[in-house]
């Protein structure tokens, strides 16, 4: 597709939102559509309710489904119109969460749907686990379903995604995210540039 899909990927507190923010500044000239996932549409933000704060017991395939069922319509009516009329599109979480998560953590099966684009680049912002969970109880926020989860869960989140890193480098950009925001911004902006370049 033409466009440019850019996508950031990251354990808990990794500071993937507030490199999207960055990144939106830093593009506001082109007009950039930004997505968060779960949410961004009707159906996302509703099914984010229920995977994140809803009281009931989700089956680990259920939830999978539902994280999945959020991505495509955001990707038929966001994502994929968007690209095709070349525009840039950033989301803050993709289908690499759902492999990470679901697939690394707790242990579904899980493959890439041939109808979800795949992104031209992803960022994997690293920071040691509890390094990230700490920086979200600083910023005093209050853990969903998932942040919820065990330490050693968030290991497993982290050790799936340097696996599918290290199986996709030409994708994945993987960063120190322990430096200050505005260094993993400039770390963004430097790997990108060859990108905008390129869209002109
Ligand atoms: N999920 C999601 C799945 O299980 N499967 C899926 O398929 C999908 C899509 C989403 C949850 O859903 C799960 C994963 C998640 O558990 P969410 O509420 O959308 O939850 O939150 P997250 O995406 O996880 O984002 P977080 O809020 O956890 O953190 P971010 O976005 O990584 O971090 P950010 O930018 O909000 O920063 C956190 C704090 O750190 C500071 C910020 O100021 C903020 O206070 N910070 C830094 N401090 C120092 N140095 C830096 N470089 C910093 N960068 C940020």
């Amino acid at each position: 597709m033409p466009g440019l899909f850019i996508t950031f990927e990251g354990p808990e507190g990794s500071g993937k939102t507030t490199q999207v923010e960055l990144l939106a500044q830093a593009l506001a000239s082109r007009e950039p559509v930004m997505v968060r996932e779960p949410g961004g549409n009707e159906l996302g933000e509703r099914i984010r309710e229920i995977v994140l704060y809803g009281a009931m017991e989700l089956d680990a395939e259920a939830e999978m489904y539902l994280f999945m069922a959020a991505r495509k319509q955001l990707i038929s009516e966001v994502i994929a119109p968007a690209l095709s009329a070349g525009q840039i599109v950033v989301a803050d979480r993709y289908h690499d969460s759902t492999l990470a998560y679901q697939g690394g953590a707790r242990g579904v099966p899980t493959t890439w749907p041939s109808t979800f684009p795949r992104p031209d680049v992803t960022f994997l912002l690293s920071v040691p686990v509890e390094h990230g969970l700490e920086r979200l109880v600083h910023a005093g926020k209050k853990p969903d379903r998932v942040e919820s989860e065990s330490v050693e869960f968030h290991h497993r989140v982290a050790d799936a995604y340097d696996r599918l890193a290290a199986a996709e480098p030409k994708r994945f950009a993987r960063l120190d995210a322990t430096g200050s925001k505005e260094q993993v911004h400039l770390a963004v902006m430097e790997r990108l540039q060859p990108l905008l370049d390129a869209l002109g």
